[in-house]
């Protein structure tokens, strides 16, 4: 029987290539997104094994509801993919409030809702995946990541830890950790910008809009490359715990760790 997966933001970017590579690999696939329409023209109208479902991920009662209906339609949720979410870039002192707790109500509770809406279905089967779209930047922060960073940190810190409450109960995780990928992620139909001017920062802020705007699709990273290794890792036995995803991902990731072992040996008591 072929395998059900559930994928949050799958109407763009990383989402879709997922939807797609798994529907060819032969899953079932219930594709989420706010706009279910927007699901069915990226993929040219519903098909016998993708289905477009609404799901805006903050919406805790709407997650319960996909997740139940998924169960009561197609029998099991295999494999869940938490994809959806965005990037505020710009120095932490330019962000409103609201736009910080923006952040976080997509990147890390809307997230939560989904999980906390389908892991009863695999504990109940002792069964399942949760794929986690992090980030290299839940690993390591800079200048004008700030905010963003810190929601994908607080994603790492929840996920490793509810991984290990899952695992005894059968039910495995992925964590992938992807550098710069080729999606609408640093554009303006995603990415939101820090609004408040602060004279001290305006010329770091200015360089840094201008970095964005020049990698804005030149990113290295191939998102359908990266479809095709999530299913082909969702298909072992048992899967990795994480995925590093580029070589720029692994670089930032490595000098951190580098960085990490110096001041933690530099550390050690008097
Ligand atoms: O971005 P994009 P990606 N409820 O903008 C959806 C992470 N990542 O594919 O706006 C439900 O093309 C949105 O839907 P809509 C990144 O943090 C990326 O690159 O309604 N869905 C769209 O389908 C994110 O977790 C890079 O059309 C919501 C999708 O999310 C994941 O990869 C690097 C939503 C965004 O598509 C996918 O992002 C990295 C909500 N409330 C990590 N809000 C990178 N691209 O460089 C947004 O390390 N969406």
């Amino acid at each position: 029987m072929s395998k059900i997966w559930l994928i949050t933001g799958a109407s763009r970017g990383l989402g879709r290539e997922i939807a797609r590579a798994a529907r060819d690999a032969g899953a079932t696939v219930v594709a989420t997104a706010r706009s279910p329409a927007a699901v069915r023209e990226a993929f040219g109208g519903e098909q016998d094994r993708l289905h477009a479902f609404a799901l805006d991920i903050t919406d805790a009662q709407a997650a319960n509801a996909v997740a139940s209906e998924a169960v009561e339609r197609f029998g099991a949720i295999d494999v869940l993919v938490n994809n959806a979410g965005y990037a505020e870039l710009g120095f932490f002192e330019t962000f409103t409030e609201a736009a910080v707790r923006r952040q976080f109500d997509v990147n890390l509770f809307g997230t939560m809702n989904v999980a906390r809406a389908v892991a009863p279905h695999m504990r109940a089967r002792r069964s399942g995946l949760i794929v986690t779209i992090s980030s290299v930047s839940g690993l390591v922060s800079n200048a004008g990541g700030a905010i963003y960073s810190a929601s994908k940190f607080a994603v790492e810190g929840w996920m490793e830890g509810f991984a290990q409450e899952l695992a005894p109960l059968g039910v495995r995780s992925l964590l992938v950790e992807p550098g710069m990928l080729r999606t609408d992620f640093m554009d303006g139909a995603s990415a939101r910008f820090g609004s408040i001017d602060i004279p001290d920062y305006a010329e770091a802020v200015a360089q840094y809009r201008a970095f964005v705007d020049r990698a804005n699709g030149s990113q290295p990273g191939d998102p359908a490359r990266l479809a095709e290794r999530i299913v082909a890792l969702a298909a072992q036995d048992p899967p990795p715990a994480r995925l590093v995803f580029g070589d720029d991902a692994r670089q930032w990731a490595g000098a951190k760790i580098d960085q990490l072992r110096q001041e933690i040996a530099q550390s050690a008591d008097a």
